[in-house]
């Protein structure tokens, strides 16, 4: 049976991917952040059968308990503060979390190894904001880092050092640039669920104004179920290496709008939605635009979901939880 440890776990690409390696026969261990944390039993819930390993990817004895416990072929490194506006507001924090966690992992694992280099395959969860100002459309494996935002440097940090380690000491180390990925379980803050979850509150009539910053935004937003895939199938490489993942295809936030209040029969969003300022960030990241061909004709990964069942699943479950909390 192979083991995977999983940082992150708690998050909606851990929840995915942890379910993913269950099924697949894994023994799974999360390593999850916090005294109480309360997001562990909505993970035990999607997962059952996750095994639980308290620490912090800043407290790196923590990392290196966690490996000496789990004993894993494989890590996932998919532990980040990972919502872009706040980062302005904890440059050093998202730094040390975002950033230097990545290194805390990669060290931790070549002391576990020894001599026995990349017998511990690694993922490490880059991401399309390292592209923040896009220097090439569509953006590849090779286009030009031009980040936008602390969380962008940081990981364009974490991306970086997972090169150098494979370089310098022959590590099974990936990395995944993975586009904007969303589903029910995304969190509140990011735009696709805040405005599924509005649509689904103001056709309930329990909501009935959503203010939001820049609508015309564009990205490839894809399925996060769809992108795990594509995590697992890079550690079953007999080489490592970087892959961008992401579905080819551009919208923007009133794409978004649209989608979701035709969902719930409501033709004209402009009276329930207003730009607030405030949700306007210091940097902006205008479009992304991810080409996945080498993810396609290496790993055999291609996505499942189109753009507007993603939306729509995400509306509808939205409005299923909506209806019964109220
Ligand atoms: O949903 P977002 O907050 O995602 P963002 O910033 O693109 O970051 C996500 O994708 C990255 C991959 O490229 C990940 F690495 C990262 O961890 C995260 O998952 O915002 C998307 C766009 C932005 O341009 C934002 O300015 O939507 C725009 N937007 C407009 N109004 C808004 C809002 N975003 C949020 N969160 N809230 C708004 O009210």
């Amino acid at each position: 049976m192979k083991r995977a440890l999983v940082t992150g776990a708690t998050g909606q690409d851990g929840i995915y991917l942890t379910r993913l390696l269950l099924d697949k026969g894994y023994e799974v261990y999360g390593f999850v952040r916090g005294q109480s944390n309360p997001r562990i039993p909505a993970l035990l819930d999607n997962a059952p059968g996750v095994k639980i390993l308290k620490g912090d990817l800043t407290d790196q004895p923590s990392i290196i308990r966690a490996i000496e416990a789990s004993q894993p072929d494989e890590v996932y490194n998919l532990g980040a503060i990972s919502y872009v506006a706040y980062s302005w507001e904890t440059a050093h924090l998202t730094s040390d979390v975002t950033g230097k966690g990545v290194l805390n992992v990669l060290e931790a694992i070549r002391l576990a190894e020894g001599k026995d280099s990349g017998r511990i395959r690694f993922y490490q969860a880059s991401s399309s904001e390292m592209f923040g100002k896009v220097q090439q459309i569509p953006q590849t494996e090779s286009t030009l880092l031009w980040p936008r935002s602390p969380y962008g440097v940081a990981k364009a940090f974490g991306h970086h050092m997972t090169i150098n380690y494979r370089e310098s000491y022959g590590m099974h180390a990936s990395s995944g640039i993975l586009f904007n990925h969303e589903s029910p379980f995304r969190g509140q803050e990011f735009v696709t669920r805040k405005i599924t979850s509005a649509v689904a509150r103001i056709s309930l009539g329990l909501q009935h104004e959503l203010r939001l910053g820049n609508f015309d935004a564009q990205r490839d937003w894809g399925f996060a179920g769809d992108y795990v895939q594509a995590m697992w199938l890079m550690l079953q490489q007999d080489e490592p290496d970087d892959y961008v993942v992401a579905t080819g295809e551009m919208h923007s936030v009133r794409d978004l709008l649209d989608i979701s209040f035709a969902r719930v029969g409501i033709d004209n969003w402009d009276r329930y939605v207003v730009q607030d300022s405030s949700f306007l960030r210091p940097a902006e990241v205008d479009q992304l635009l991810g080409d996945a061909s080498k993810a396609q004709s290496v790993l055999g990964w291609k996505r499942e979901t189109g753009f507007q069942e993603l939306v729509e699943m995400m509306v509808d479950s939205d409005l299923q939880f909506y209806s019964v909390k109220g």
